[in-house]
């Protein structure tokens, strides 16, 4: 709903001295709209140094109008002395409920905030008793409270809450800076700005209702190029200082591109601003940092104590990083289209080798002519073995962090098998774990299915794989995958074991991996514009305790307190860390831990230890709560598995929307178009070539759209359509059901998507 200005037309007016002009390096603001002369009665000043708001403002070199009036403690009365000044009054909500915390909301003057409904809005208790509290914690009198006052804030009780329509308009907030005799004229995002330098980032929310304003400038219409996303602002650079202990200023790098604006920009600032990732010097190779690498363990742990637990009972090995020419080149359909990934050792020093030896893309061709020696009898199988390692594709396509790197991590699974059947049991118990991996530790969805023909690994008889959605990008991902591999590699590594009646028998083998690429889906599913949201089950640390010191509280004071509660935590076999350090302000660390996503911050200051309790704020949605220490561990544990539930929820509403079922070429690219997961009734998963053309008519029909004339060949993500999968959960097929390119009986749906 759009805002209503104010009309009336008594006001006054700061000299432009109260607007600072930007530092040559900060990136410009706006000014706020130029002001008529001020109306009798009202003084002109200049910003008061001696107000901490206005000078942060100063300070952050953000562009706004100082009002003098007298002093004003109703909006009735505002508006009356500021009469027509354009922008947007506030009406400013400071409500405590006892057990949630205490709540700063801020709407437009003439909004309605529904007292019933708002407490579920903010994502506490439905039956919260919120009620209207004394401003003195805010520093303030009655009648000057203000989203400003939160800089007074500083052991961060209070949480802030703005209405999505004040922050979308284009109209300046104009409000109080601490006294009801002034009023300040700022544009809604340099308020954001404002909030978030003073550790106070808001929560936006839509309070829904009517109220009337200057609409935002209407989006331009997206018909023209259907495709291209809808250009969203991207946030100015921030930068935010708070003060530490000693009153020295430390800078938080925020993160500055937003992730519906730029997507890419932005991965990159999460990835590295979390401490996760580090380029190195060699372009597709990175640095996983303890952050990233710890996710891993995590990861690792869970799936390597699944596959080795009955009923699979696999068994880890090592095998050499090195693989001969002879070996490598053996089998001719594995290695055909892989072969310019392959990368060589050619030289020791500067002699060089008599024949240079591949690094392992994959260790297939390392493994089986082992696998020939070992395996003699059907008493030999299965034989089950999974290795941990690096593996090294020399892509020609553009590198992405965890995506698409040079080298990555991986566990590579191959197992051999008396029977086809007993070989596809393996494939399928697999691809189960993975889902797992997915859905139960990174609390990302995913969509089980088999590779159709052209689509799955060309040395194998069938291909398995889970696939993953990514909203911000539009585009699925493989997440791993699981191969029934036939007899094909026995035959050319003439792996064969003496069968039950004595017959020679070529075993049925399987291949599968899940690589580290699953941490970039977990971070661009789940994370957003403060940075990392980490899912409990991987986040090496999933709470963190930060006491609230003061001069009046050092440390000391609070550390039996602090002792018991990490007690209770570890007990609970929580893994949490103690934010001690003395040269950090409590603000900056909450910063600091919500950008690497730690999913549970326990506030504890002076008044929680006297009352033996802890104020508990989860990363995922900001929701604060008190909590006693008796019996913390518990509640936590219930915490973190409430955060998974509702991060994967979130994930999963996320995707479904974007799942949609088309029955006709024409509304195919559109939908792709509409960033969607497209299932189509398919003529037949072994229809290679009507793949190919869906894949062309696709993409050229989408540059078509584009105005462009070819795809840059590196790009990982082209604009044509692929197939994911043949979804194993697959819906009703009524008999007659055609396919919806070539027209045939469709046998199957197939999952279309533009992927990575
Ligand atoms: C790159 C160069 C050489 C993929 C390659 O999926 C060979 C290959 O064989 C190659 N890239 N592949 C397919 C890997 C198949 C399979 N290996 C075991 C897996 C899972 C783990």
């Amino acid at each position: 709903m759009p805002l209503k200005a104010v009309k009336t037309a008594k006001f006054a007016v700061l000299d432009a001295g109260g607007l600072k002009p930007a530092k040559p390096a900060a990136a410009p603001r706006q000014a706020p709209a130029a002001a008529a002369a001020p109306p009798a009665g009202v003084t002109v000043i200049d910003d008061d140094a001696a107000n901490v708001v206005l000078a942060k403002l100063n300070e952050l070199n953000i562009a706004h109008r100082t009002y003098a009036h007298v002093a004003v403690p109703t909006v009735d009365e505002q508006r009356a002395a500021l009469g027509s000044l354009p922008g947007v009054l506030t009406k400013n909500l400071l409500l405590k409920d006892k057990k949630a915390g205490t709540f700063l909301v801020t709407v437009a003057a003439d909004r309605h905030v529904d007292m019933k409904k708002l407490p579920t809005l903010l994502g506490i208790k439905a039956n919260a008793n919120l009620r209207l509290t004394d401003p003195s914690i805010l520093g303030v009198e009655k009648g000057a409270v203000s989203p400003y006052a939160a800089i007074n804030d500083t052991k961060g009780v209070v949480t802030v809450a703005l209405d999505s329509e004040l922050v979308n308009s284009t109209a300046n907030i104009n409000t109080h800076p601490l006294r009801s005799d002034r009023t300040v004229s700022a544009s809604p995002q340099d308020v954001v700005a404002f909030l978030e330098a003073v550790q106070h980032a808001p929560k936006i929310l839509d309070f829904g209702g009517t109220s009337s304003a200057p609409p935002p400038p209407k989006a331009k219409a997206v018909a023209a190029k259907p495709y291209k996303k809808q250009e969203k602002p991207v946030k100015p650079q921030q930068q935010t200082k708070s003060r530490n202990k000693k009153g020295s200023k430390e800078t938080l790098d925020r993160i500055v591109a937003s992730k519906t604006g730029d997507f890419a920009a932005w991965y990159g600032e999460v990835i590295t601003k979390s401490e996760m990732i580090e380029y190195g010097k060699i372009s597709g190779c990175y640095i996983l940092r303890p952050w990233s690498f710890g996710v891993w363990e995590q990861i690792q742990k869970a799936l390597d104590g699944w596959i080795k637990e009955e009923p699979l009972e696999v068994q880890n090995c090592y095998f050499p990083l090195f693989v001969t020419k002879g070996a490598l080149e053996a089998e001719e359909d594995h290695v055909e289209g892989f072969a310019p990934e392959v990368a060589w050792v050619t030289k020791s020093g500067e002699t060089d080798l008599a024949e240079p030896i591949a690094i392992r893309p994959t260790s297939e061709t390392i493994m089986y002519p082992e696998f020939a020696k070992w395996l003699r009898s059907h008493r030999d199988l299965p034989l089950k073995l999974n290795q941990w390692c690096s593996v090294v594709r020399w892509e020609f396509k553009y590198p992405t962090p965890f995506l698409r790197s040079r080298e990555f991590l991986w566990q590579e699974g191959h197992t051999a098998h008396y029977t086809l059947e007993e070989a596809d049991e393996m494939v399928y118990a697999i691809l189960e774990l993975y889902r797992r991996v997915y859905e139960e530790i990174l609390a990302v969805p995913v969509i089980p299915g088999t590779k159709t023909e052209a689509e799955k690994f060309a040395g194998g008889l069938r291909t398995t794989t889970v696939e993953a959605y990514i909203a911000g990008s539009g585009r699925a991902i493989q997440g791993a995958t699981s191969h029934n591999l036939g007899q094909n590699f026995g035959k050319i590594y003439n792996i064969a074991v003496e069968g039950e009646g004595g017959k020679k028998t070529i075993p049925w083998q399987t291949s599968w991996g899940l690589t580290t690429r699953s941490i970039g889906v977990m971070v661009m599913v789940h994370s957003d514009d403060q940075g990392l949201v980490l899912p409990p089950k991987v986040a090496p640390v999933q709470v963190v305790v930060v006491p609230i010191v003061s001069k009046t509280c050092p440390l000391s004071q609070l550390q039996s307190f602090i002792d018991q509660v990490k007690k209770e935590l570890k007990n609970a076999s929580i893994r949490c860390k103690v934010d001690d350090r003395g040269n950090q302000s409590p603000g900056w660390k909450y910063n600091h831990w919500e950008q690497k996503g730690v999913p549970l911050r326990l506030e504890v200051g002076p008044r929680d230890a006297a009352a033996n309790t802890v104020m508990v704020v989860r990363r995922v949605d900001g929701v604060k709560a008190s909590k006693p220490v008796n019996g913390l561990g518990s509640a936590i544990r219930a915490e973190l598995d409430d955060i998974h539930q509702v991060m994967f929820a979130k994930a999963s509403a996320a995707r479904d929307s974007k799942v949609v079922q088309v029955t006709s070429w024409s509304d195919f690219v559109p939908a792709l178009n509409d960033d969607c997961l497209v299932l189509t009734p398919w003529c037949s998963p072994k229809n290679q070539e009507a793949e190919d053309q869906v894949k062309e008519r696709s993409r050229e029909e989408s540059l078509a759209l584009l105005g462009l004339e070819a795809e840059d060949e590196r790009t990982a993500t082209s604009l044509a359509a692929k197939t994911l999968c043949v979804p194993h959960d697959q819906p009703p097929l009524p008999a007659g059901t055609k396919c919806f390119f070539t027209g045939e009986e469709a046998t199957c749906w197939c999952l279309w998507g533009r992927s990575y």
